[in-house]
């Protein structure tokens, strides 16, 4: 049964209001493609709205401003009792409107819970330096809150990137707009709620819905943001570093896209199998775990499916998957190439989706200079037996983080695979 949509308006100075344009746009369930709410659609002067709200909130005299940092501690450690309160409903939403099936929703709200938890702890750690001076000075230095930040969400983990950026800003002391993905907007209006229960004074916490080209574009412009964190594409991440330049200089954080380099080492005493891979020496079965990954909206079905079509057409060799399954709803088979080439466009470009392409290599050296050829450089992977080679592909390869032995145990992406071990070493690609 589909879980109740309770919030669908704006949230601006602690209120819950419809967009001065009166516009809305539809969200989905990507799981059937049916219309789940009209949700109201925030232009600028919305952003205007909320972000004077926010401003004004954030004056050196204002009650939040006045809190001691313990108290912005407890108030987020009160919002974690309170998502833990809802935790179900919270996933139930999570995956009705994002597709992501319900077990995984729930183990991205109890990570979000320990987030909270962590974040929370650190909001009175905020610590400062001495610095010794010639002569009868005093000298230090004091860390602030940088002001009022503009957070703008992706739609691949709702909730975890709502709470990574609004938990950390809440702490700092920063009041905060949130803008959420236009494709599954639904949870952050609930966590919204869940603020505003815990005790957020009014103003702190404002969230416009709406989408990239006027919302999203009204927040990364204005003069009273003092920073953007962003989380999405490069090319978008681009026009948000250009804004900044173009207006206040405003600080701008961004997590882009990624082609996050797995790879098996001939000594992985992981188990593996590999099958019918032509170039192989064996030709064992892939018993492959992988959920049947959802996208979230049409268009980004459809990406997917012309990377697949570009895979083939260019050569690579389609080992299993490659189709929408069924007519309704936007899952995709997961999908396998080999025989993958670095030249190839699946090789080269981002395919946010459930595609993994395998490659082969011979020495590690080759393995990092062809893995840091790519533009990106979010996350990185290897399994190996020899801790030598993992501490040195961690340290060369050019990612944020690299797992060692274990792969995103929560990323649908990832294809489980078991049985013998290869013989050949393998760089798979999976984007994550
Ligand atoms: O991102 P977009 P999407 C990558 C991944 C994916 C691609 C597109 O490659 O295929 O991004 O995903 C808002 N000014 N990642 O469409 O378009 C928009 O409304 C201000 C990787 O989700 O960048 C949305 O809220 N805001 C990443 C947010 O930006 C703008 C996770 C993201 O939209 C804007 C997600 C503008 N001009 C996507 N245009 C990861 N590392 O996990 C759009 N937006």
């Amino acid at each position: 049964m589909a879980p109740p949509i309770k919030y669908t308006k704006l949230f601006i100075d602690n209120e819950w209001v419809d967009a001065k344009s009166g516009n809305t746009f539809e969200t989905f369930n990507p799981h059937d493609g049916s219309v789940i709410a009209k949700v109201s659609r925030g232009g600028k002067e919305d952003i205007d709205s909320a972000v004077s709200a926010a401003k004004y909130a954030f004056h050196r005299n204002s009650e939040w401003r006045l809190f001691d940092a313990s108290k912005r501690g407890q108030i987020l450690n009160k919002f974690a009792d309170l998502m833990e309160r809802d935790i179900e409903y919270l996933a139930e939403l999570e995956s009705y409107n994002n597709g992501m099936i319900l077990q995984m929703a729930k183990g991205v709200v109890s990570r979000g819970l320990a987030s909270i938890r962590y974040v929370a702890s650190l909001a009175d750690k905020i610590q400062e330096d001495t610095i010794p001076a010639d002569g009868d000075v005093f000298s230090y230095t004091l860390k602030q809150p940088v002001g009022v930040c503009g957070l703008i969400l992706p739609w691949n983990a709702p909730i975890l990137m709502f709470l990574n950026k609004v938990c950390t800003a809440l702490a700092a002391g920063c009041t905060v707009v949130v803008k959420p993905p236009e494709q599954t907007p639904l949870t952050a209006l609930v966590l919204e709620a869940l603020l505003k229960e815990a005790g957020i004074p009014k103003g702190v916490v404002n969230i416009v819905t709406g989408f990239g080209e006027d919302a999203g574009v009204a927040l990364t412009h204005h003069p009273d943001v003092a920073k953007i964190s962003f989380t999405g594409s490069l090319e978008v991440g681009k026009l948000i570093q250009k804004a900044a330049g173009t207006n206040n200089l405003k600080r701008v954080t961004l997590e882009l896209g990624g082609k996050s380099p797995l790879v098996i080492m001939n000594d992985a005493d992981c188990i593996f199998t590999i099958y019918n891979l032509t170039k192989y020496e064996r030709r064992p079965e892939i018993h492959s775990l992988t959920i049947d990954r959802l996208d979230v909206e049409e268009v980004m079905m459809n990406k997917v499916l012309g990377y697949i079509e570009k895979g083939k057409q260019e050569g690579a060799k389609l080992q299993t998957g490659g189709k929408r399954v069924g007519t309704t709803g936007y899952y995709i088979e997961p999908t396998v190439f080999s025989d993958v080439t670095d030249d190839m466009t699946i090789a080269k470009e981002e395919i946010f989706g459930p595609v993994q392409r395998i490659l082969k290599f011979d020495t590690l050296e080759e393995v990092v200079d062809r893995a840091n050829a790519t533009n990106y450089g979010l996350a990185a992977g290897i399994f190996t037996s020899d801790i030598n080679t993992a501490l040195q592909y961690s340290k060369l390869v050019e990612a944020v983080q690299c797992l060692v032995r274990f792969y995103f145990k929560y990323n649908p992406h990832v294809m489980f695979i078991v049985g013998p071990r290869s013989k050949i070493q393998t760089l798979f690609s999976w984007d994550c």
